[in-house]
């Protein structure tokens, strides 16, 4: 679908992932899947992604588990899909599906009729069966802007919502009607982090492929899937994140 941004790109360029990446949004914008404020999110999130030097953190790997862990465990599992979230890993979303019987539902904060559609569309290109995407028939209380559009039967009435690159209204909103959240946001301190039931603090297109990976392992052994869920602790995952990020800066102030 992208020839030409990955044509551009030469893999010997030491930041050669993160072109990559901006390259597919790009072509996703051109696609009319991403939107303009899509490719600005993405350069907020980069910035964070220095923090940590670009590379899943031990600690996000942790939530990571815990968060495939809660989709396998979970009665109604729903990955939320947005544009960006698409562009970047739409094969991901489909094996995420398949390995955790989560369904997916595609939804916009930038929501037209037409951009569902063409996320469904390329979702199903990818090999995604009974997407929910045109035509909610529900909304989120508590959300006063379109990404509380919502299908009855998914999000809706889903027990566990895999939000990744989300907004903090929502977020709060989903945790407010007593689900379970799981954020993919790199901002450790963005509301859909501090809200969220399970914060992944990681670059999404790391964080999908160990989402896939963990759930493959974790599946059929729900004893196990179990014990992980009550052994992680949220906050205290945050807080460690946090306390690591100022030792990484206090030892580049050293002297
Ligand atoms: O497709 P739509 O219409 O639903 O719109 C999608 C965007 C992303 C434009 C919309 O959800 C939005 O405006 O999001 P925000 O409020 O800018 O939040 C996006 C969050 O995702 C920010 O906290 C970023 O740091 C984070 N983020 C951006 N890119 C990545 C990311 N986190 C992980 N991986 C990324 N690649």
């Amino acid at each position: 679908m992208y020839p030409e941004g990955e044509a551009r790109i030469d893999p010997s360029h030491p930041r050669y992932i993160s072109l990559r990446e901006r390259e597919l949004l790009v072509a996703g914008f051109k696609a009319g899947v991403v939107v303009p404020e899509g490719l600005i999110a993405h350069g907020r999130g980069e910035m964070f992604d220095y923090l940590f030097g670009e590379e899943t953190l031990p600690l996000a790997l942790t939530a990571e588990r815990a968060a495939a862990a809660a989709l396998l465990t979970a009665e109604s599992p729903v990955i939320s899909v947005n544009g960006n979230l698409a562009a970047l890993c739409a094969e991901e979303v489909v094996q995420l599906a398949e390995t955790t019987g989560a369904r997916i539902e595609v939804n916009l904060f930038h929501w037209t009729e037409e951009r569902t559609k063409s996320i469904r569309a390329l979702l199903e290109s990818k090999g995604a069966k009974d997407v929910l995407a045109e035509c909610p028939d529900s909304f989120l209380e508590g959300v006063n802007h379109d990404r509380g559009k919502c299908h009855s039967d998914g999000i809706f009435s889903a027990d566990t919502v895999l939000v990744p690159l989300e907004d903090g209204d929502r977020a709060n909103a989903l945790v407010e009607m007593g689900k379970t959240v799981i954020s993919i946001d790199l901002n450790p301190i963005s509301r859909t982090t501090l809200f969220s039931s399970i914060s992944i603090v990681d670059e999404v297109m790391r964080a999908m492929p160990n989402l896939v990976r963990f759930s493959k392992e974790l599946a059929g052994d729900e004893a196990r899937a179990k014990s992980i869920i009550q052994s992680f602790d949220n906050a205290a995952a945050l807080k460690d994140m946090y306390r690591l990020i100022s030792e990484r800066f206090a030892q580049l102030a050293r002297p």
